[in-house]
């Protein structure tokens, strides 16, 4: 198996949430991934997935992209390896997990780490995401990044939810680790 995977400046720092997903999917399931380290800019190199995100998995003929996609495509390929949803209500919650990271709490993380992506990122992907990113906020970065305290207060209040419900079970679904787990660690 073969996992494109966002890296940065250096081929062994790697950021992005979405492809974090699948590797705590693949250890979770006890399978071992080749990944490759790939740069925004390197479009070409994805080509063959018929889009233009990681991650994508390549799994002998079967190529599968997005993040939610592929831990479907993981389950139903693999069903003897440990369980990633622990069944249909498990899908569901990492359905709501998904829209709730995506639509409340990375829209907070991103304002607190925007800069640091920035200078982390390779010399070739800085004016690729200063441009989609900014026309995306419709602001500059550093104009983006928001004032320390309004960071935490903002992020704590997002967590609390959260938080409370991990006080009383380990994980999101109840006693094991499930894919709902996988995405909020890629968050963070
Ligand atoms: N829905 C996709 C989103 C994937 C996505 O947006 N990936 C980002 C990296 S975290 C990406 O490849 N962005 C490419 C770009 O912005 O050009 C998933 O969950 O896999």
């Amino acid at each position: 198996m073969k996992l494109y995977d966002l890296a940065g400046a250096e081929d062994d720092l790697r950021f992005s949430p979405n492809c974090w997903r699948i590797k705590m999917a693949l250890e979770h399931k006890g399978l071992v991934a080749e990944t490759v380290p790939w740069r925004f800019v390197e479009k070409d190199v994805i080509a063959f997935s018929g889009q233009k995100t990681v991650p994508v998995l390549v799994d002998g003929d079967t190529t599968v992209s997005d993040s939610l996609e592929i831990a479907r495509y993981l389950e139903a390929a693999y069903p003897k390896r440990p369980s990633l949803f622990g069944g249909p209500a498990g899908e569901g919650l990492a359905l709501f997990v998904k829209f709730w990271c995506e639509q409340t709490l990375n829209r907070i993380v991103i304002r607190i780490i925007l800069l640091d992506i920035y200078r982390c990122l390779h010399e070739k992907d800085k004016a690729y995401f200063r441009q989609s990113r900014e026309a995306r906020f419709g602001t500059t970065l550093e104009e983006y990044a928001l004032p320390s305290e309004e960071r935490v207060r903002l992020l704590r209040n997002a967590l609390t939810p959260m938080r409370l419900s991990l006080q009383r079970q380990p994980y999101l679904a109840g006693a094991h680790p499930t894919f709902a787990d996988y995405i909020v660690f890629g968050t963070f």
